[in-house]
């Protein structure tokens, strides 16, 4: 593969499976050159994934948008007042739990605000009512930020909490809340939010109890390049300590309605998309996955995604509230029809996936 000189020690290292240092990652984060840092991206993915895309069929839930964090980036979180504000049923959730089209559901992926009203049993309850309508669904609910809040809201420990939520059907912790972990930078978007250690803290006890999680990272909003940097090597550090990281999935910040709308952000452009995806992918040495949630970027970036380094489509989400409340123009559903089309038009074989990425049908 030609690469420019300025990238020859990069690349190099890509070749040979050597980690990429923070120097390294905020010299490609500076540089415009994405075919080069896509290609270096599509050698990891291949070594790691070879031809393969996984996909998988799955249903958010929003059980509340009712917050006391009051991200200044959010615009789904709302004042238990405020117009708009809801709490669902748990017979509701149950519904929605329930309701599939013919694809067989693998995944139910719940969450919501830190609404003070809801105590663990509300969570214990529907966890156990998931289960008993989907019994071959994997439970990937409640951020870290939730976990935590459970914990402050009994005054009982992370662990104490993961392990009653593990008891009544969780599997495994979605990587939503991270944000950006640098505190200069949660201090203006989110100041309200557990810290950047806290959520890495949370990861790291579900991992000590045997449960696997997913993780993310918020950017496009007012970081530094060097703090995106920052944010993957610290999630490579704690991955090099358990290994419990499943998948890392990159969102680009949405600024309508949000309080930081007024910042005049605009949306991110699909060159800086596919930048951190690839990044992401050379960074993230000790990750297996990472997937593209095409509800935030599109599903046409979000195929093209797949010659980037990414090498995982989320999903079929059926509903999705938080980014579409911070106007995202996606739909909310695609079909394992569409999916598969996606996947195979980019020259990939579609593997239908469970969270724990076990192979649920092959072939197409
Ligand atoms: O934590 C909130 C982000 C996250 C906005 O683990 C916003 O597989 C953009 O974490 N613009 C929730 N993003 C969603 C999430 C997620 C999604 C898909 C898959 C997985 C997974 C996790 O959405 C929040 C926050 O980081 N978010 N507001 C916004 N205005």
């Amino acid at each position: 593969m030609w690469v420019s000189e300025s990238f020859k020690n990069i690349a190099s290292k890509v070749e040979n499976g050597e980690r990429l240092s923070r120097e390294d990652g905020i010299r490609l984060l500076k540089s415009d050159d994405l075919l080069t840092i896509g290609s270096l991206a599509n050698i990891v993915r291949e070594r790691k994934n070879g031809n393969k895309t996984y996909f998988i069929v799955n249903r958010h839930i929003n059980h509340t948008n009712i917050c006391i964090n009051q991200c200044h980036f959010c615009a789904f979180g709302r004042d238990k007042s405020a117009d708009g504000a809801y709490v669902m049923s748990l017979d509701e959730i149950e519904t929605k739990a329930l309701a599939s089209d013919n694809d067989r559901i693998s995944e139910i992926h719940i969450v919501g605000g830190l609404n003070p009203d809801l105590p663990i049993d509300y969570y214990v309850e529907m966890l156990r009512r998931v289960r008993k309508v989907q019994p071959g669904a994997i439970i990937q609910s409640f951020t870290a930020v939730e976990i935590d809040y459970l914990a402050e809201l009994h005054k009982i420990s992370i662990k104490e909490v993961l392990t009653t939520l593990k008891e009544a059907g969780l599997d495994s912790l979605p990587g939503g809340g991270a944000e950006i972990f640098a505190p200069r930078v949660r201090e203006k978007i989110c100041p309200n939010k557990i810290s950047g250690e806290k959520w890495l803290e949370v990861h790291r006890c579900a991992h000590e109890i045997g449960m696997q999680t997913n993780a993310t990272m918020l950017y496009g909003h007012v970081e530094a390049i060097a703090d995106r940097i920052d944010h993957l090597i610290q999630l490579r550090e704690l991955q090099d300590r358990t290994d419990g990281f499943l998948t890392f999935i990159p969102l680009a910040f949405h600024p309508k309605n949000t309080p930081m709308q007024s910042m005049g952000l605009s949306n991110t452009t699909g060159y800086d998309d596919l930048k951190m995806l690839a990044i992401s992918r050379l960074m993230l040495d000790n990750f297996d996955h990472i997937k593209a949630f095409w509800i935030m970027i599109g599903p046409k970036l979000a195929q093209v995604s797949l010659s980037f380094g990414v090498d995982d489509l989320d999903g079929t989400v059926v509903e999705e509230k938080i980014a579409h409340d911070a106007g995202a123009q996606t739909g909310q559903y695609l079909s394992k029809k569409e999916l598969i089309n996606m996947v195979k038009a980019a020259g990939r074989i579609p593997i239908q996936r469970d969270t724990l990425y076990k192979v649920v049908e092959e072939g197409f």
